[in-house]
């Protein structure tokens, strides 16, 4: 039992979590790790568990079998003729086998390394080949492709619990930056009905170009994703052209193949179903897009190095989701409903900016709309019409959902009475001077960082209740001769100590209740030939207790 050479075990955790993050494979030692259990045949004829098969495994399962020595490294590497025992039918075969009278039992592994497009075959890849049972990985060794010499490994176990992982360890030149686009490795078995099988481990140079447009498309989000999984790319005879590749652009050689995509993200979310409410409600607002069934992967030809279609897998919220949305339309003054406002939703107002309802608030219910299928950022906007006299309202609110989950996500109206309101104005310093500059753009965000309005300095305006953020638009200033800055004084205290300043973004944060901001919004610039060290003196002559850190 003390003899068993060590080998890889786990092996196999670790390979399917780097490869799910897309991460280079670490070059496992196979010192690391103990084989715990040896009884697993890993290479037919190797008794003394060292990776090969050679005349010191037929002396050791001699000297087993002449009781000489109780102990063999791998009993079942031992067991040839395959019945359960170790006998001399065992070592006559071994002994032929290595004579070269007898072909070598159990399965032939072949493998060349080409390049993707040309098929040429590639010299100075090294490849590590580890056998995988289980949990379990044993080394079958590394070595050096040389197109002369195609690798090849017999005796190997072919039945379907044993798969076999090529490592590739060093790329041919010329193949460095595009060989991150693979997982760096493979892995493969031997078909049923065959114990010889052919690998060719294909390769993308630098220079390749990426003739196949793919990903994922979110069409709750209308746009593309390459994190939601991998593609496995295959010939019309099965062969690998891509194991597991980030689903993205790729290079493919003319000819026909299959593209399957594992799921590979977190997010609530589905392969596109043709007969689901939501491949109804895209027909609608996509009425150009064709949509096919890809539940069994997207098959491709490419010719001419132009491939028929592009390979997009489309994906869509799980069966039975949507989201809703509320519009809470109310006095800032009592908080109470107000009735009267007319409103108009619209979905995806950045897109395909569909009108999905006209409303009219009232004063009893919050207004819910539900069956809402779109996410992302701007899924929807309200767009307020006309409100009750004596109200100041906003123009317009957006809001952005994350993905569709039977979420319910509230559009808030503030309706300010206008005895209330107080006109907010920006004003912005030149540093140098300490003079105020009016007619400089001013971008307001709200909380959501969602723009809220874009403003002059100086120039007074209205907000609805909430906190914000506003910041000096810095092409605006930049056309102006004029830099931004950032004062950021302590938000807990708005203590005039200024924690640190920084340029290129005047940045300030603030709040607005009952019409009210709760404190005057001041940003900065300097003129745009302001040198560091200048501005450095100017900040410590306005703030002298400023902390540049
Ligand atoms: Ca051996
Ligand atoms: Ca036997």
């Amino acid at each position: 039992m003390n003899n068993f050479r060590k080998a890889k075990a786990l092996l196999t955790a670790l390979l399917t979590s780097a490869v799910a993050l897309g991460a280079q494979i670490p070059s496992a030692s196979a010192e690391e790790y103990v084989l715990e259990n040896p009884d697993i045949l890993t290479l037919f004829g190797d008794v003394n568990f060292d990776g090969s098969v050679g005349l010191a495994d037929a002396v050791q399962l001699n000297k087993f079998l002449l009781a000489e020595n109780g102990d063999l490294g791998n009993w079942k590497n031992a067991d040839i003729a395959e019945d359960g025992t170790i006998d001399v039918f065992d070592l006559i075969y071994l002994r032929r086998q290595l004579l070269g009278e007898k072909p070598p039992v159990g399965g032939t592994l072949n493998i060349n390394v080409a390049d993707m497009m040309t098929g040429e075959l590639l010299e100075g890849a090294d490849i590590t080949i580890s056998g995988v049972i289980g949990q379990s990985s044993f080394p079958l060794g590394s070595f050096h492709f040389d197109p002369e010499d195609e690798i090849t490994i017999h005796g190997l176990p072919t039945s379907d619990k044993y798969k076999y992982v090529l490592e590739i360890k060093n790329l041919p030149d010329n193949y460095g930056n595009r060989f991150g686009g693979w997982d760096h490795s493979l892995k493969i078995g031997f078909d049923e009905d065959s114990d010889t099988k052919d690998v060719t481990v294909r390769m993308v140079s630098d220079e390749t170009e990426l003739n196949i447009d793919g990903g994922c498309f979110d069409w709750t989000k209308g746009n593309a994703d390459t994190s939601y999984g991998l593609f496995t790319v295959t010939n019309k005879d099965g062969e690998i052209f891509y194991q597991n590749i980030r689903a993205n652009d790729f290079a493919l050689p003319d000819g026909d193949y299959h593209i399957d995509l594992k799921r590979d993200t977190e997010y609530p979310l589905t392969f596109l179903d043709l007969d689901s409410e939501f491949a109804k409600y895209l027909a609608d607002v996509y009425p150009d897009e064709t949509f096919t069934d890809q539940s069994k992967g997207i098959d491709i030809t490419v010719k001419d190095g132009k491939p028929d279609k592009d390979v997009f897998f489309d994906f869509g919220p799980i069966d039975n989701f949507s989201n809703k949305i509320t519009i809470n339309c109310f006095d800032a003054d009592t908080y109470e409903l107000v009735e009267g406002a007319e409103l108009t939703v619209i979905e995806a107002p950045d897109a395909y900016a569909k009108k999905i309802a006209d409303v009219v608030t009232n004063a009893d219910d919050i207004i819910t709309i539900d069956s809402l299928y779109r996410a992302g950022d701007n899924a929807y906007k309200v767009i307020v019409n006309k409100v009750p006299e004596g109200y100041i309202a906003p123009d317009e609110v957006t809001i952005s959902s994350y993905n569709i989950t039977n979420a319910t996500n509230e559009i808030i109206i503030p309706l300010i009475p206008e005895e209330k309101a107080e006109e907010v104005t920006v004003k912005v310093h030149n540093i140098s001077n300490n003079k105020e500059v009016d007619g400089i753009g001013v971008k307001i965000y709200d909380m959501d960082n969602n723009l809220f309005a874009e403003v002059k300095s100086g120039e007074p305006f209205v907000l609805t209740d909430g906190g914000y953020t506003a910041e000096i638009d810095s092409d605006n200033a930049a056309e102006k001769n004029f830099q931004a800055l950032s004062l950021i004084r302590s938000v807990e205290t708005f203590d005039p100590k200024y924690t640190w300043w920084t340029q290129n973004h005047g940045t300030s944060m603030f709040k607005v209740s009952g019409g009210i901001p709760d404190h005057s919004i001041d940003l900065y610039i300097a003129d745009a030939d302001t040198t560091a060290e200048e501005l450095e003196n100017y900040v410590k002559e306005l703030y002298p207790t400023a902390n540049m850190d």
